[in-house]
């Protein structure tokens, strides 16, 4: 039986994309914002340092602290937060060069910061040198404290998952 190349090659395709749309989807946890590719949600079960916050990210689908690196994905991505709680973002002053300039986002191959939103005062100098944001006036505002007080973990991570 002789069958044209073209529909070997349109079996071959149905099939493929049977298989692949079966073993990976695309969705995000609960509560979760999705946005370019990630999800973004806090952990609300409790507040801790900012090492344990990152930790607690990694531990809840191998995510870390949110990088919120544009106006619109702050904008966006901080919908569901509590106004009332304070959360970490993954911002810090790793060079601790005590200016704006030594803070990073560390996950993100230590990526110089541009857009910011830093809330009055601040960055500060010294030890305070993670930074958590804040709701007033209608935004999320950016604040420093030393690395060992409390906050909630706010948390981006990939958003395909294996079915099987
Ligand atoms: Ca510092």
């Amino acid at each position: 039986m002789f069958i044209p190349f073209i529909w070997v090659f349109f079996i071959y395709r149905l099939l493929h994309y049977h298989v692949t749309a079966s073993h990976i989807v695309s969705f995000c946890p609960l509560n979760y914002i999705s946005y370019d590719n990630l999800c973004y949600g806090p952990i609300e079960s409790g507040q801790a340092k900012f090492s344990s916050a990152m930790f607690e990210c990694y531990q809840n689908g191998g995510g870390n602290l949110t990088e919120l690196d544009t106006l619109h994905k702050m904008v966006y991505a901080t919908q569901n937060l509590n106004i009332y709680r304070e959360y970490w973002i993954g911002l810090r002053d790793v060079f601790n060069r005590n200016s704006s300039e030594g803070f990073v986002w560390i996950q993100n191959n230590r990526t110089a910061v541009h857009f910011t939103n830093w809330g009055t005062l601040e960055p500060s100098d010294g030890d305070n040198d993670c930074v958590y944001i804040k709701h007033g006036s209608a935004s999320w505002f950016w604040y420093t404290r030393q690395c060992n007080g409390s906050a909630y973990a706010f948390c981006q991570r990939g958003d395909e998952y294996h079915t099987d």
